[in-house]
């Protein structure tokens, strides 16, 4: 009843040449239709001319994030609406990078989830606890407070139109990914959190998994029951990479 989906989160990688060589392998090796929903987050200088490149394809838009505010002295930013104008139809919210290294705390990734969803973008909300919380087991707690803090602001229904990402953040970039199982665990109480509110939706909600994960690895980890596909990083970068994690999903 859910679609796999794929995201590639190139971060702060890329050049137009890169990119154009990255999304030529990919729309190269992918089928006119596939079960699966994709889509690539590069970074926000590069958004419109890969929304050219990707033209009509299969392959959607996101962004990695956005700013909180609508319109403004806000330097540096750039608003859900005007992501939507390039052509986005996701934006990543909550990234861990973006809690860590630039301080966003969860009232701040909730105002910027409302932003995107007030524009008609798809937000990808990421949650997931540090291993000094997951070695306290802290781990639910954690993800829970984390998704609390969109829901109790966001409308009822709004994760209908919506996307969770699971990001354990000692499996980002490291090489080290969560076990099938320990991505399970977190998915089914990520799901049972959001069907305590609307049962429907849970059911219907994707889930990524996010941490390190490669062609090598991915099969193992989609194939259990509460992951929905996966947020992809290094991996993403490179075409045949990316195409062999999609066709595991
Ligand atoms: C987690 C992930 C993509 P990587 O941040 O969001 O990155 O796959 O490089 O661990």
């Amino acid at each position: 009843m859910r679609r796999p989906f794929i995201a590639g989160n190139w971060k702060m990688h890329g050049s137009r040449a890169q990119n154009a060589e990255l999304i030529e392998g990919l729309l190269l090796g992918l089928p006119g239709q596939v079960p699966v929903d994709i889509a690539v987050c590069p970074p926000n200088v590069y958004l419109w001319e890969v929304g050219r490149l990707l033209k009509d394809s299969i392959v959607k838009l996101g962004a990695q994030s956005c700013c909180a505010e609508s319109i403004g002295a806000f330097t540096g930013e750039a608003s859900a609406a005007m992501l939507k104008d390039v052509g986005c139809t996701y934006v990543i919210v909550g990234h861990s990078e973006r809690r860590t290294i630039y301080r966003e705390d969860d009232a701040l990734v909730a105002r910027k989830f409302l932003a995107a969803q007030a524009q008609g973008l798809i937000p990808i909300l990421c949650v997931g606890e540090t291993l000094e919380e997951r070695e306290k087991g802290q781990t639910m707690q954690v993800v829970s407070r984390q998704l609390k803090a969109v829901l109790d602001v966001a409308a009822p229904g709004a994760l209908q139109q919506a996307v969770l990402a699971y990001e354990p953040v000692w499996a980002i970039g490291t090489g080290k990914n969560a076990t099938p199982e320990q991505a399970q665990a977190v998915h089914a109480h990520i799901r049972a959190e959001v069907a305590a509110r609307d049962a429907n939706i849970a059911a219907r909600l994707q889930v990524l998994y996010g941490g390190s994960v490669k062609a090598g690895n991915a099969k193992e980890i989609f194939a259990m029951p509460d992951v929905d596909g996966g947020l992809i990083g290094g991996a993403s970068l490179k075409a045949d990479e990316f195409l062999k994690i999609c066709a595991a999903a």
